[in-house]
Formats: structure tokens, sequence, C-alpha cells
């Protein structure tokens, strides 16, 4: 196959809820969104950077300059055999995963497509439905968060995840235990602590969590190794996993007993499906973590969830959640027991509704 033309569109979408973590606030989310023509079909696919670099060095912006000036460069008039093969002609950029990302998860709904088959069963995904958490912000109070907590479990969310930060850790994880003292309670951090902060984290473990999410460095496996050492409750990594290299370093290190997979900071199904390969030889239990996104990148979440690895629950909720009207047709739901039903139709399963997406786009470029 062969990509014959890109168009990247920067929409921007409105949050139903602004959210709110230990980097930042975001109340208005800009989105980049791909459209590949390739075999006679086309495939779609989002690019989870965000606005701002706190969370990776990627942004939007950073994004469609690598996808415009080397991406596409590396991509234009290549003949490959397969989604498969994106990520090998990617690997002289070095970084840039949301970007490549991006781009190959389109590549793969593309494919599927072409093959008329679900893009899930083209990845060896098993599940058919898939079971669904939340990941709820940093509330302006307690009372607030528990109003928010007690909305996800009546409907039907098996996992509750909150975000800390100091002086936003104890009391809430307190006040939730309290309240609900049998939910699956999870804190992710966003790497707002150092490792002088353990007295702090070992406390949270009174509150019997699943696990806690990225408390230190963005990229310091050895920092997270020497707080693991510590704690009973597993850390489960998100920022620092961003190569296989880094997952098995994770690994081999102890610096992790969990791992959250995201399609954009792995660079996409490729890598995404060996770090899977990996965790699952070294019983390492995986899910998959959301960046906000919409329906596109949420569809490819839910496609990515249904190999068998993916045994926790993730951050992949419904599209309500989120957004006041979703980019794709229908929108992602979840059911009464808090899962989300694969869909069964071609690529990525859900139709994107072109209409509304140029509607709310901002900018708008056709690479050819
Ligand atoms: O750390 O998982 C994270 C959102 C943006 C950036 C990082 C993270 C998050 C979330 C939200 O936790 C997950 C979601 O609901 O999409
Ligand atoms: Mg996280």
């Amino acid at each position: 196959m062969q990509i014959r033309q890109i168009t990247m569109r920067e929409i921007r979408m409105a949050l139903v809820t602004p959210f709110e973590t230990s980097f930042g606030r975001i109340a208005q989310r800009r989105i980049l969104l791909l459209e590949i023509a390739a075999d006679g079909t086309t495939g779609w696919g989002e690019v989870v950077a965000g606005e701002t670099p706190f969370y990776s060095p990627e942004t939007v912006d950073t994004a469609w300059l690598v996808l415009r000036d080397f991406i596409w460069p590396a991509l234009k008039g290549r003949e490959f055999c397969a989604a498969s093969e994106v990520w090998g002609l990617l690997t002289r950029i070095r970084g840039h995963n949301m970007a490549k990302g991006g781009l190959e998860a389109a590549v793969w709904d593309a494919e599927a497509r072409s093959k008329g088959v679900p893009l899930w069963k083209l990845l060896g995904g098993k599940h058919e439905e898939i079971p669904c958490g939340v990941s709820i912000g940093i509330r302006p109070t307690l009372d607030e968060l528990t109003v928010a907590v007690q909305r996800a479990l009546a409907e039907g969310y098996q996992r509750i995840k909150i975000k800390i930060r100091p002086g936003w850790d104890r009391q809430p994880v307190e006040r939730l235990r309290e309240k609900f003292p049998r939910i699956r309670l999870m804190v992710d951090a966003n790497s707002a602590y150092s490792l002088k902060d353990w007295p702090l984290l070992k406390q949270l473990e009174a509150y019997y969590l699943m696990m806690i999410e990225q408390p230190l460095g963005w990229d310091d496996l050895y920092a997270h190794a020497e707080l693991q050492k510590k704690l009973e409750t597993p850390i489960c990594l998100d920022e620092c996993i961003h190569t296989e290299e880094q997952a098995r370093a994770g690994i081999e290190l102890g610096a992790c007993r969990i791992i959250n997979i995201k399609l954009g900071r792995v660079g996409g199904y490729t890598v995404a499906r060996r770090i899977h390969k990996l965790c699952e030889d070294r019983s390492i239990p995986v899910w998959c973590g959301g960046m906000l996104e919409s329906g596109i990148g949420r569809a490819h979440n839910i496609a990515l969830s249904t190999l068998p690895g993916f045994s926790l629950p993730g951050d992949v909720s419904a599209s309500r959640r989120y957004w006041e009207t979703d980019v794709i047709e229908p929108e992602v739901e979840v059911t009464p027991s808090g899962t989300i039903r694969v869909p069964t139709g071609p690529g990525i399963g859900y139709q994107p509704r072109l209409e509304r997406i140029e509607q709310l786009t901002a900018r708008k470029e056709v690479l050819s």
C-alpha cells in the first residue's frame, strides 16, 4: 500500500468539564486529526499531543511541524505491505511518538477498512467488551470530588482514578475511602512528587489503592525503582514508558508492576503491541490510558484495549463525559455494567462526522 495524501486538521473542542491535573488545567482542547488516503480508502487517526509540553515534550504545534516536514517526506511515494511496516520507516526520526502514532494509527484504520475487517480483529484483539474506568481531575472541593465519583459509580464505571498533587492527595483519598469503602480506587500524580516525598506516598497505603500512577519524574525510572522498594502498592508507569526499551528497563529495574499503555506516547500500534507482548511474558498487567481524545482517538483506544493482556479497566470512557457532541457516529457509550461493546464494522468501527469536523476546524493543511 501507499499513502497518497494526508489531511491535517486542528479542531477546537470545549470539554464538558474542565480537567485539572498536577501539570495544569484544560477547558478547551486543540486536537490534531489526520485523514489519510491510501489504497482507495481513507483512514483516520488522532495525534494525542496536548496544547502545552507539560505532560510530554510534544505539543499540537510540534506534531504539525514534524508531520509536514519529516514524517510525510519519509513516507511519500513509499510502497509498503501493511500498516505494521510504517513504524520501521520512521525510525530515523527520533522521538515525536505522538505525531508518528497518530499517523500510523490512521494507516491501520485504512488497512482494516480496505480489507473490510474491524481494526481490532486485524490487531489480534480478543475482548469484545472492554471494562471501563474514569479519570477524575482535581476538583475545587472534596464535596465536588465526591459528587463526581458518585456520579461515575452510578453510571457503572468499574474503577475510579483521581488526580493528585502535593496538597491534594491524602485528604481526597481518605474522603473517598470513607464514602466508598469497597470501590476500585487509584491515584495519578503525573510526576508531581520526588523520592523524598516517599513517606507521604507510604501513608496512602492505608487506603488500599489498586496502584499509584507515575508519582515521580517523567523520565526517571531509577527513582521509581527506589520508591517501589518502599511500597507495597504497585506503581504504574505512564509518562516514563515511551519506548519498548523503557518498558523493558522499567520492568527489569522493578520501577513498576503495572503499565499504562497509550498509543500516542509509544508511537502507535506496532510498539504498543510489542510492549503488550513483553508485559504478557512478564506477567505485568496493562491497561489503556486516555488523553482526553475526541471520538477518533477514543475509537483507537477501544481497538487497542481488545488485546488479551489489557486486563484492568482503563481510562477509556463515554464520549459524553468529555463532549457535548463528539466527532464520530455513533458516539462511544458505556453499558450500565461499565463496559464498552466493541464495534463490529470495518476499521475503527465508528464513522467520522465530516460536517461537524469541518465546522470545528481552525486550521487545515493537505500534504500530497
Ligand atoms: O496522565 O493519564 C494521564 C489526560 C491528559 C494527560 C494525561 C493524562 C490524562 C488523563 C485523562 O488521566 C484520561 C482521559 O480521561 O482521557
Ligand atoms: Mg497518567
